[in-house]
């Protein structure tokens, strides 16, 4: 069926975490920035461009980027801050169109296309929103404009930092033809060795590649699918409903929890909870964080990503349980008065087009959604893990 244009334009900040703390410290522009967790096992949020040319990365260990870049200056995340900045970028957003898909603090899709009428083209409006998020934040971000989600964050990732382009029908075999496979939408490590191993390097060597090769790499159902995008045809839609930039469930406590077995049990609590609501909403998160408070007030913010998105109780809570057991170790006499799991980095998915791009998920989900079915219909908390049963009585 063919599909209407449409007019997409994807903003990410540059080097957002370390832009912030530049804008707030004008004596680190020019320095190598590295926002890290800054203890032992410290991992790297985001680098400057400057820290970048040492080949620091994002998820990096801390201890690597130091033995990398040993001149730069290393900053603990001030999460509120950022978030802060977030919502202005966002209420930018919110001046050209209402249809907004945020998928992180920094990142988001629009759909502006209604919005054309108004404003000429989607360039005047990709300029509007540039601008204004700088006049206002004195940040800079990358706008992409195209048809479609995967052209529009292809044409915003080709040219940061502070880029802008818009990549037009005519323009799209120029753009993607030279790419390197594992680029593309859906190819992981593993779908890159095997079309590396078949001969396919680039798009253009995989549009060209025959049926019987490209099914033997990565059998017919994503060959399918990667033949599709690669001709830059994605119909994803902007889901303007994904609720919300995160997720969270915290609780505080009446007594400190001085053992990790019960905080443990907390834990998973708060992760049915917050697993239960992105079901609900349809929507897989990247990151989890934990939040953990020692008594009286010393607060503490832990985040990792999940190997691949997901809402699965199992999932998330084997990412903010080892957070906890990490930040746990490492504190002398560790003691808790409140403990929180929030979600962030959404991939909206709904409609069927849309599930089937997608790959196998990490965990059998069936178990959760007969807990969701019991708990919608007898209240939440009818039904939980067993683990969490040691939480009862200590509310
Ligand atoms: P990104 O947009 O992926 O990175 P960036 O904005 O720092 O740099 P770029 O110019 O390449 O867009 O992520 C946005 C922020 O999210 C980033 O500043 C820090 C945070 N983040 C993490 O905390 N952990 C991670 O693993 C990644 C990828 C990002
Ligand atoms: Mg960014």
């Amino acid at each position: 069926m063919q599909q209407a244009p449409r007019a997409i334009i994807h903003v990410d900040m540059d080097a957002f975490y370390a832009s912030v703390e530049e804008l707030d410290d004008p004596s680190l522009v020019g320095k190598p920035v590295i926002v890290a967790g800054l203890g032992r096992r410290g991992v790297v949020s985001t680098a400057n461009y400057e820290a970048r040319k040492y080949g620091v990365r994002s998820a990096m260990a801390t201890s690597e980027a130091r033995r990398r870049c040993p001149d730069g200056v290393y900053i603990y995340p001030r999460h509120d801050r950022y978030a802060a900045i977030s919502e202005v970028v966002f209420g930018v957003f919110a001046e050209v169109t209402p249809m907004i898909e945020g998928l992180s603090l920094d990142e988001a899709f629009l759909d502006v296309t209604a919005s054309l009428r108004l404003f000429h083209s989607v360039e005047a409006i990709g300029r509007r929103v540039k601008d204004a998020i700088r006049e206002r934040t004195g940040l800079n971000a990358s706008v992409g404009m195209a048809q479609n989600k995967l052209l529009a964050k292809l044409a915003s990732e080709l040219s940061k930092p502070d880029g802008f382009l818009a990549i037009a029908p005519d323009q799209v075999r120029g753009y993607l033809d030279p790419l390197p496979v594992g680029r593309m939408w859906t190819v992981g490590k593993v779908a890159e060795e095997a079309l590396h191993k078949v001969g396919i390097r680039t798009i253009a060597d995989l549009m060209q590649a025959d049926d019987w090769r490209l099914n033997r790499a990565v059998g017919e159902r994503h060959a399918a699918q990667l033949r599709q995008l690669c001709r830059g045809d994605d119909r994803r839609p902007v889901v303007t409903d994904a609720p919300e930039v995160s997720i969270g469930s915290e609780w505080t406590f009446e007594y400190d929890l001085e053992d990790l077995g019960t905080a443990e049990a907390w834990l998973l609590r708060q992760c049915e909870k917050v697993g239960a609501r992105a079901r609900a909403r349809g929507v897989e998160a990247r990151t989890v964080s934990v939040k953990l408070r020692e008594p009286p007030f010393v607060t503490h913010s832990r985040q990792a990503q999940m190997p691949v998105t997901g809402n699965a109780t199992p999932d998330i809570y084997a990412v903010a349980r080892r957070l906890l057991q990490v930040w746990w170790n490492q504190h002398p006499r560790p003691r808790l008065r409140l403990l929180g799991v929030t979600l962030s980095g959404f991939d909206a998915r709904r409609g069927d087009e849309q599930q089937d791009m997608f790959a196998t998920p990490a965990t059998d989900k069936r178990s959760d959604g007969v807990q969701d079915m019991i708990n919608g219909r007898f209240g939440a908390g009818a039904l939980v893990r067993a683990g969490v049963l040691k939480t009862r009585g200590s509310e």
